[in-house]
């Protein structure tokens, strides 16, 4: 089921997955009516989510907030054990009628917080052994199988999450496209992802710095973008096979068929080879965004933290007042650094000013001197230098 790399490292990391088994967080959204829940209950291989989840669009404003709830379940990917513990995040449907603005709202608000429950959990002093990071990797747009490129809807969308969130666009129930019509709007779709700079997840690739098979697997991964795909909470005997299948008047479409659906690949990629990149941009590249724009905005204006936030899912204040404490002390670092110069400057000045007027009476001296070896008959002071004396005294001063 899985692609057959037999590489050592992919083997070690297999037998540790088998031993730890891996979490990962599926996020699928969409129009309603696109086929998400049924892709996730494919995915899994049973229902994990029922069909009625409240995509009503006269209730969807009443529940809001609570309307998103992470499922959490056991997948055992292959007969070596591999395991995956995998977090889908199914989220309300938006359509024409409702209000979209509040639904993308409490999409990124969603993001948003897994993020702040890890920024929070970092600044503890004590960590909680029970915490659990619901970071979500990867979120599944699902674009309606129209034949046309993408929605005014679909680009607002993705655009707003994209920097939150890996995103990668497929067409739901693609069999309901022919195969030229879903050529075309793969077409048109990818199109105008890149028109309208929508920074999807593209399976990215290095030629000069990864090797063959990763460059070979990832293009053509991305030239599949977006996946159509085929979802069906049925499965049929076929000549002896078990077949997770849609049946027609006029034939059957097979879900694992790469003829009828891109759903193997998209499996794969989010479950096997691509599973361990998407977790990883998440953490280093999008959460790392997101702490470094949360905590620039809560040193420059305190006040900003605040709002929104729900205070003990974060403490902003607690961590505005860490960053800035931290801003003093360096500040104070520096300052005491500068005052040292200072103080060293001062001292060398007048070490300079006590050798000038050192200088200055030995001159005098000197003068002195010379005036009464030019009177006769005057006597020489015991306390008179002698030369080498003033030779020495001066390089000292030097
Ligand atoms: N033709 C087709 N219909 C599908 C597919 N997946 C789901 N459906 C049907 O589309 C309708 C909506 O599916 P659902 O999964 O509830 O969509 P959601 O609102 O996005 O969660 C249901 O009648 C499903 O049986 C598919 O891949 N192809
Ligand atoms: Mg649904």
């Amino acid at each position: 089921m899985m692609s057959s790399n037999s590489s050592g490292a992919l083997r070690l990391r297999r037998k540790k997955n088998v031993k730890k088994g891996i979490q990962f967080c599926l996020m699928v959204c969409g129009a309603s009516g696109t086929g998400r829940t049924t892709f996730v209950n494919t995915l899994c291989g049973r229902r994990v989510l029922s069909g009625k989840d409240s995509d009503d669009p006269t209730i969807a404003h009443l529940e809001e907030g609570v309307r998103i709830k992470p499922v959490t379940v056991e997948l055992e990917l292959d007969e070596e054990g591999t395991r995956v513990s995998l977090t889908i995040v199914d989220t309300p449907g938006f359509g024409d009628s409702i209000d979209n603005e509040a639904c993308f709202g409490e999409i990124s608000t969603y993001l948003e917080r897994q993020y702040d429950d890890i920024l929070a959990e970092e600044s503890r002093i004590k960590r909680n052994p029970r915490f659990r990071d619901n970071r979500v990797h990867v979120l599944l747009y699902f674009v309606q199988p129209t034949g046309h490129g993408l929605r005014e809807l679909d680009i607002e969308l993705m655009r707003r999450l994209s920097p939150r969130v890996n995103v990668i666009p497929v067409i739901g129930k693609a069999d309901s496209l022919t195969p030229l019509e879903l050529a075309e709007s793969k077409k048109l779709i990818m199109e105008d992802i890149e028109h309208y700079r929508i920074p999807v997840y593209n399976f990215p690739y290095d030629i000069e710095e990864d090797d063959e098979d990763t460059v070979e697997e990832n293009a053509e991964l991305r030239g599949l973008m977006p996946f159509a795909i085929v979802g069906s909470e049925e499965v049929f005997e076929m000549d002896g096979r078990r077949v997770r299948a849609r049946q027609y008047p006029w034939g059957v479409v097979e879900v694992e068929n790469p003829r009828h659906s891109d759903f193997l690949a998209i499996r794969s990629a989010l479950l096997h080879s691509h599973l361990a990149d998407l977790k990883e941009i998440t953490h280093d590249f999008l959460y790392e965004n997101y702490r470094t724009e949360k905590l620039s905005k809560s040193v420059t204006d305190p006040s900003l933290s605040q709002s929104g936030m729900e205070a003990e899912s974060l403490d902003p204040q607690s961590l505005a007042s860490q960053s800035v404490r931290l801003k003093e002390e360096q500040l104070k670092r520096e300052e005491e650094k500068l005052r040292e110069i200072e103080i060293k400057v001062q001292r060398e000045i007048e070490s300079k000013r006590q050798e000038l007027l050192a200088r200055e009476s030995q001159l005098k001296e000197l003068e002195s001197r010379m005036v009464r070896e030019q009177t006769p008959g005057s006597t020489m002071p015991g306390s008179m230098l002698s030369r080498e004396d003033m030779e020495d005294d001066a390089e000292v001063g030097a």
